[in-house]
Parts: structure tokens; C-alpha cells; sequence
């Protein structure tokens, strides 16, 4: 175990910001709680500059959290053995410099080698969880490791601290109010039933955005700049920039800048519902200990659908108006197929009681399965 010091991420961001925004995650991780040396290399820092203000753009090389951070450009150069960490992770199956990789079959001992893959509820992770793949030509193993939600997998990404911060937040009103505050929520809005809002351009947002408008409880909506970006400025009539903000009937929609990962959790614990996406506000959501709906990352074929729906039976349980109102929000085929936004909202309402209750269980079931970071280095450990 002691021999396992040094690690390189390889990230490239395909879209959006879940690539960087995991990885960064689990860099931060793996230096902090396993006092690992860290390197991040990664393709687009622009997108990095988004969760983290810190990043410098044009930096080749950076420190940050003490993270050695790498623009990862064209250094297809030659590596050498001693510029091989002692554990290589690729994200989402990246290829990772072929040099580099030459480099890794000349060290001894040889490098763990990891593909971290992505988050899915599906049952057949559990038999491909650290399935080993040979490399074709060289003396090389690559291990694969999922994410999940069973003890069969490695597990979600936490950190150690988590826990603890989001209940001293969320035990503390005035912290909640003081953070809203910044954005521009008024105490009136405050007391109302406030949802962060992040989901993809497709989302049926507008004809939620009417529901909410029509409805009896004031509610307050935050959504990040940039998202849903044509039925919130529809909505505000005037163009949809951090700071706009605008009340109609029952509706507030607030428009708050892309804040840095760590305030992102706090926007969630300081909600009553959130609508998130893609993987990691995903797990976010599911920390935060609050209702959440999800919006699944599209994918050909409609094979997002198959996995919003493994989740939903692993979490919904009885909860048939969150898995009912999750399909309609995702576009995917339903038995409740007429009922309008209304009267899937109204549904919603009144389960939010017993999602938050769910919430809570659920957490304590994912915690069993430890978290990713740790499972990964005890993993590792046994490969040495
Ligand atoms: O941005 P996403 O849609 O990211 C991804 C990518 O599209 C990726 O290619 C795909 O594989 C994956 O989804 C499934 O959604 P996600 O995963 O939730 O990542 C968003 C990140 O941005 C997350 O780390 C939280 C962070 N974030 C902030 O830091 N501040 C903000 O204000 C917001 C709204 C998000």
C-alpha cells in the first residue's frame, strides 16, 4: 500500500461539465484524504475555469489544492518510466498518451491501471466491475472500475466531510438564508418552496414554468445562467443573464451565475427540491438529502431511458408519482401518459413529504457501500 504515492487522472471533457466536475472531485479526494500526489491531466480548461474560478486557462501546469494540474495537449512525446505515477486511472475509457503508456510497460513493479467508468443502476455492472482487460501487445493490465449503488460496485463519490457539513448547514436557517442571500432571494422568497433548476435543453421546462405560475404556494425557481436558457428568458421576458430575475402569479424564476463546485452543494442542501442532471449534481442530489428529479444524459436509441429507469427501480420504491413525474420529465414512455403538468406537479407535491424520508434511507444504503475513492485505493492495494 505504501508503495501506491503518486497517481495521474486523465480526463478529456467529451461535453459539459460532469467530466472535469467528477474528476476534479475524486483528484481533490484521492490528494486530501489518501495523501496521494496528484495529477489531473486535462483537455479543456475552459470548462474547468466553470466549476472551479481558480483554474488558470492558459496555464501548462498549475497547482490547485494541492493538485498538480496539466493542460493535457499533444504531449504525445516520450515518457519515460519515472514519469509514470503508480496509479493510472483513464476516464471514460480516454486514451491516454501512447508514450506514456509505453513508458508504463517499462516500470517495475508495473503501474495500476484503471478505466473509470460511468454511473449506471443497471444490473450487469456488478459483472464488469473490476474486470481485468490485457493490453494487446504490451505486459500490461487494465482493470476496470464502476461506480454504482450496490456493494458489487465501487461504490459513489463522497467525500469524509460531507456528511457532517451538509447537516451543520442545513441544521442552521440563517446559514441557508445568508448563502441565498447572495444570489438575491429575499426572505419572502426564503419562505416560499424554493428548486435549483439544471437539467438539459430538451427538458420540458416551460410547461412546468406554468404549473408553477398558476399554483396556489409561491415558489421560488433558481437556475444556473445558460440553463434552459429559450423557456427562461421566455419566461423573464428579457434575456436570461445572472441577476435577472422576474414574479409571475406564483412564480419566481431567479437567473444565478454557474457557481464553484463546493457552493453548488450548498445550493442544493439549501433547497427543498432539485432538478439535476447528468452524473455528478446527479449524486449531489443525492447527498443533499433532498426530493430531486433527474434528467439523464441523452443517449442513441433512447438507451437513457433503460437507465433512468434502473434507477428509478432501485430508488423510487413506492414513489410513484416521482417515478411517474421522472419518466414524463425525460421524455420516456409511461403508463400515466395523459395526465397534464399539473396534475403531475400536484402529485409531486404532495409525495415530497415521503421523498425526503426516502432520501434519508437511501443515503445510509449507498454509505454501506463506502465510497468510490476509498474502494478504489483498497482495490488498488490488493493489485500491488
Ligand atoms: O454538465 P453535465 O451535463 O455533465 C455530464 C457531461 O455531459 C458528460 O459528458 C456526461 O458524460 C455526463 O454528464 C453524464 O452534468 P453533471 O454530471 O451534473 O456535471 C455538472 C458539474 O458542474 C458538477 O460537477 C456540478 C458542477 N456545477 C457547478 O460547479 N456549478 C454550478 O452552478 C452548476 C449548475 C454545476
Amino acid at each position: 500500500m505504501n508503495q501506491l504515492r503518486r497517481l495521474d487522472l486523465f480526463c478529456r471533457v467529451v461535453d459539459n461539465y460532469g467530466d472535469i466536475g467528477i474528476c476534479w472531485r475524486l483528484a481533490r479526494q484521492l490528494r486530501r484524504e489518501h495523501g496521494l500526489a496528484v495529477t489531473l491531466w486535462v483537455d479543456d480548461l475552459v470548462s474547468f475555469h466553470r466549476i472551479c474560478p481558480e483554474v488558470d486557462r492558459a496555464a501548462a501546469s498549475q497547482q490547485l489544492d494541492g493538485v498538480i494540474v496539466r493542460h493535457w495537449r499533444d504531449q504525445d512525446g516520450v515518457f519515460t518510466p519515472a514519469d509514470v505515477a503508480d496509479i493510472v486511472i483513464e476516464f471514460f475509457a480516454v486514451d491516454i498518451p501512447p508514450g506514456y503508456i509505453e513508458a508504463m510497460a517499462q516500470c517495475e513493479p508495473r503501474p495500476v491501471w484503471f478505466n473509470l467508468e460511468g454511473l449506471t443502476a443497471e444490473e450487469w455492472v456488478e459483472g464488469c466491475h473490476r474486470l481485468t482487460s490485457p493490453h494487446p501487445r504490451l505486459p500490461l493490465t487494465k482493470h476496470f472500475f464502476f461506480p454504482g449503488f450496490t456493494g458489487k460496485t465501487g461504490g459513489l463519490l463522497c467525500e469524509s466531510e460531507l456528511d457532517q457539513a451538509r447537516r451543520s448547514f442545513q441544521s442552521s436557517p440563517a446559514a441557508m438564508a445568508d448563502f441565498l442571500a447572495r444570489f438575491g432571494v429575499t426572505p419572502a422568497e426564503m419562505a416560499s418552496t424554493k428548486v435549483t433548476l439544471f437539467c438539459y435543453p430538451h427538458a420540458p421546462v416551460s410547461a412546468l414554468l406554468d404549473v408553477w405560475t398558476a399554483a396556489a404556494q409561491p415558489l421560488t425557481c433558481l437556475v444556473p445562467e445558460g440553463v434552459a436558457a429559450e423557456a427562461v428568458q421566455a419566461f423573464l421576458g428579457a434575456e436570461a443573464k445572472a441577476g435577472a430575475s422576474a414574479t409571475r402569479g406564483a412564480l419566481t424564476v431567479r437567473v444565478l451565475p454557474f457557481v464553484p463546485q463546493p457552493d453548488y452543494d450548498q445550493l442544493l442542501w439549501a433547497c427543498d427540491l432539485n432538478f439535476v442532471r447528468g452524473e455528478d449534481s446527479f449524486v449531489r442530489a443525492q447527498w443533499a438529502g433532498r426530493p430531486f428529479v433527474w434528467h439523464i444524459y441523452p443517449q442513441d436509441e433512447d438507451l437513457h431511458h433503460k437507465k433512468l429507469r434502473a434507477f428509478l427501480q432501485r430508488y423510487a420504491g413506492e414513489l410513484n408519482a416521482l417515478a411517474e413525474f421522472s419518466l414524463r420529465w425525460n421524455g420516456a414512455p409511461t403508463a400515466g401518459e395523459g395526465a397534464d403538468w399539473s396534475a403531475l406537479w400536484q402529485a409531486f407535491e404532495r409525495q415530497m413529504p415521503a421523498m425526503a424520508q426516502r432520501a434519508a434511507a437511501w443515503q445510509a444504503q449507498m454509505r454501506a457501500n463506502g465510497d468510490l475513492a476509498a474502494n478504489l485505493m483498497a482495490f488498488a492495494a490488493t493489485l500491488r
